[in-house]
């Protein structure tokens, strides 16, 4: 392609909004436009690196066996009324209506469409399993779209069903796509871990784990074993607790309970100030809303409570601290003082970690009022004990009881769920087993963001000049920095070059615009084409210079070797 006609233009700045590095620079390297908050266009460039990602989607997926579909984004919105989605899903979910004013949706996943699809495809045992997929283009009116391609309103996914008979079936096709994805991020160079992951609303009976790309940037933060190969989502990793703790039992000696004055010191670090106390010593206690219901939720003062394992726990999508009224009604004091001892809550959730503290500091549900020797089981009834908290950095794995836990951000690429019956007995996807009974499909999910992909790719690939394109995704595979467009023996080197390389099917990108040498280096390093030949003056004796955009290193080649040297790259 020659850079004189490719429809690009690269900035010297980024604009103000643009605040992670690969936002900015896929915008200043002209490789995506916005068009609206969260919706972008992807020039000649992205469009290219987009493709190689799908293409690499589409192999593995295809050598998985899957079967490559492509369903409409105008969904009727009686599918998910069937589904029981249509009310759970608020502004988020894109609605319309057509000329006749019936009602649709545009598709933010398409479970509801592919499971009709199949239902009415599928009557036999004989055909089952099959899994299908597609590439397609997926709309979700997130409130805050951001980070440009990593959280879009209108992106681009890989979404698969699978639907087997049984749930071994689900087994085997669960862990051939999650094999499947290991190959696919592999081969995108892209440094991931699968971790253990939060079913969330999708629901499903079977767990599931998501792909994370390491990433300073990334949203969520997984929690890893320094010495297993345990790794989970800090919203689903185990804690000590999991294992339902017990209290300590030795009540018997304790103390007796002893409220003292603490006037103003609400917090655990007024505590920690003016009393001395550690935190790993104080019970706080939350009260929390969800489901319709305030409850209590004790952990230790050193602890975060995990508010996905508490919802799960009460069975509510959705859980927030109760505002200061609701505290004051519920607890008949303010929450810098609320204690459980004498808490009147119907359900107080008691951290594993807080059941097993032989006695404890905590509020004494009165103004300015604690209670020391505060005895779990003794004063205070342990009801419910579970894991209720977040796992803390550094403390032993649950797993092999012999690492630690590490903390790392994570940019959530990919995401695979064991579904279950929970699509195929509502929307009816049954089979007719062996001995002629129905049963419900048994499904499974998995998602890519390849949109996302692509600027996950550039956080992990880019220094302070620009992108580092990994071979398998540049848009090109070469780049021709011809130096002066005047010279004759350098266009002509130039030219020969450019011809040989398009024959031998390398991609390549010959920069012929009349630009300053600093431009031309400068943009190419912005692009990142992983190998940039520079045709210079050096020419005039026959040698040309390779730059390359990974290590920045140089190097002066004989016009004569240029290209078995670059057959060498690719
Ligand atoms: C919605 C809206 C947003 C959503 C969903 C539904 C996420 C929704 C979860 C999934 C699960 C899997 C198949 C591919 C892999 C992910 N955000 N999810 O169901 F209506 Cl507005 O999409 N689906």
């Amino acid at each position: 392609m020659r850079q004189n006609k490719l429809l690009l233009s690269t900035l010297r700045e980024a604009p103000a909004e643009a605040e992670t590095r690969s936002h900015q620079l896929l915008l200043r390297a002209g490789y995506i436009r916005q068009l609206a908050a969260g919706i972008y266009t992807y020039l000649p460039l992205g469009r290219r690196v987009l493709r190689k990602l799908e293409n690499i989607v589409r192999e593995e997926m295809d050598r998985s066996g899957a079967q490559e579909i492509l369903m409409p984004s105008m969904q009727p919105a009686e599918l998910w009324k069937e589904s029981e989605r249509y009310e759970v899903y608020g502004k988020e979910l894109m609605r319309l209506q057509d000329r006749h004013e019936r009602e649709f949706v545009l598709g933010p996943t398409h479970e509801e469409v592919v499971t009709t699809l199949v239902g009415n495809e599928i009557s036999s045992y004989r055909k089952l399993p099959v899994t299908v997929y597609q590439i397609q283009t997926k709309f979700r009116d997130e409130r805050r779209p951001r980070s440009g391609l990593l959280r879009g309103r209108e992106f681009l996914m890989k979404d698969a069903y699978s639907f087997d008979t049984g749930w071994d079936g689900l087994d085997q096709s669960y862990w051939t796509m999650f094999n499947a994805y290991h190959r696919i991020f592999s081969r995108c160079g892209l440094q991931f871990r699968a971790v253990h992951a939060d079913s969330g609303a999708i629901g499903g009976e079977g767990g599931s784990h998501e792909f994370m790309a390491l990433a300073d940037i990334g949203e969520d933060t997984i929690v890893v074993c320094s010495a297993c190969d345990y790794a989970a989502n800090l919203e689903q990793a185990e804690t000590a607790g999991a294992g339902g703790g017990s209290a300590s039992g030795v009540a018997g000696n304790m103390p007796p309970l002893e409220k003292f004055h603490t006037p103003g010191i609400r917090t655990i670090g007024q505590l920690e100030q003016e009393l001395g106390v550690k935190p790993e010593q104080i019970i706080k206690t939350l009260i929390y809303r969800g489901n319709g219901k305030i409850f209590a939720v004790l952990v230790r003062g050193d602890h975060e409570v995990n508010e996905i394992k508490v919802g799960k726990h009460i069975g509510a999508g959705e859980i927030a601290l109760a505002d200061y009224q609701s505290v004051m009604q519920a607890a008949g004091v303010e929450s810098g003082f609320v204690g459980p001892v004498g808490l009147t809550i119907q359900d107080v959730l008691v951290d594993a970690s807080v059941a097993e503290m032989a006695n404890g500091i905590s509020g004494a549900g009165e103004t300015d009022y604690h209670f020391r020797n505060v005895v779990p089981g003794r004063d205070f009834a342990l009801t419910y004990v579970g894991d209720f908290r977040n796992a803390a950095e550094g403390e032993t794995c649950t797993h092999c009881g012999e690492g630690h836990l590490e903390f790392h951000l994570g940019i959530e690429i990919g995401h695979v769920f064991k579904l279950g019956t929970k699509y195929s007995e509502k929307l009816g996807a049954s089979y007719l087993d062996s001995t002629g009974r129905s049963q419900p499909m048994i499904m499974g999910c998995y998602g890519i963001g390849i949109s996302r992909m692509l600027a996950a790719v550039v956080e992990q690939n880019h220094d302070e000049q620009g992108i580092q394109w990994p071979a398998a995704l540049a848009p090109y595979q070469v780049h021709i920095l011809l130096i002066s467009g005047k010279d004759k023996e350098q266009v002509a080197v130039a030219e020969a070059l450019y011809e040989q390389l398009k024959q031998l099917g390398i991609e390549t990108l010959l920069d012929d615009r009349e630009e300053r040498p600093g431009v031309k280096f400068k943009d190419s390093s912005l692009i990142g084409i992983p190998l940039a030949i520079v045709v210079g003056k050096a020419a005039a004796e026959g040698r040309v210079e390779f730059i390359e955009r990974k290590t920045n290193g140089k190097e002066i080649v004989e016009i004569a070797q240029a290209v078995s040297r670059i057959r060498e790259y690719y």
